[in-house]
């Protein structure tokens, strides 16, 4: 059977590291402080951690670990953004409550996945 047989646990889809930054909360524009960031995709959720040496995707558990802050997907939109940085593969993730992030990678294909698993799950809570 499944880890989540009993349906209770949201499901893992996705965690890596990526670059972010937050550049709003609320709406008010913030200064930007690039940093490395594992970030767990879990259940409407994207949860980020702060220490990428203490942090691996394998070694991620439910309360096992602390996470900086997380994003509720439900309402969120997801955006292309190279023209909001000089890093090359940018986006912008807003959420309802005008919480703004960025994140990157240097990995083409790693960011493109990124975007289109975020996007699939926004793309499932509109539909509920
Ligand atoms: C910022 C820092 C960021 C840069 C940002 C700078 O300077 O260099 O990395 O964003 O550019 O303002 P500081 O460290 O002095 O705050 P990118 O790396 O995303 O380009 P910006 O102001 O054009 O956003």
């Amino acid at each position: 059977s499944s880890p989540d047989s009993d349906g209770c646990t949201p499901e893992l889809e996705k965690a890596g590291l990526l670059n972010k930054t937050k550049i709003a909360e609320g709406g008010r524009k913030l200064r930007k402080n690039w940093s490395p960031c594992w970030v767990v995709l879990v259940g409407n959720s994207l949860v980020f951690f702060k220490d990428p040496k203490s942090q691996t995707p394998s070694s991620w558990k439910p309360g096992n670990s602390r996470p900086e802050s997380s994003v509720d997907l439900r309402g969120a939109q997801l955006h292309w953004a190279n023209n909001l940085s000089s890093k090359k593969n940018v986006f912008k993730l807003r959420t309802v409550t005008g919480n703004e992030f960025l994140l990157q990678s240097e990995t083409d294909s790693l960011i493109k996945e990124w975007y289109n698993t975020i996007q699939n799950v926004i793309d499932r809570l509109d539909r509920e």
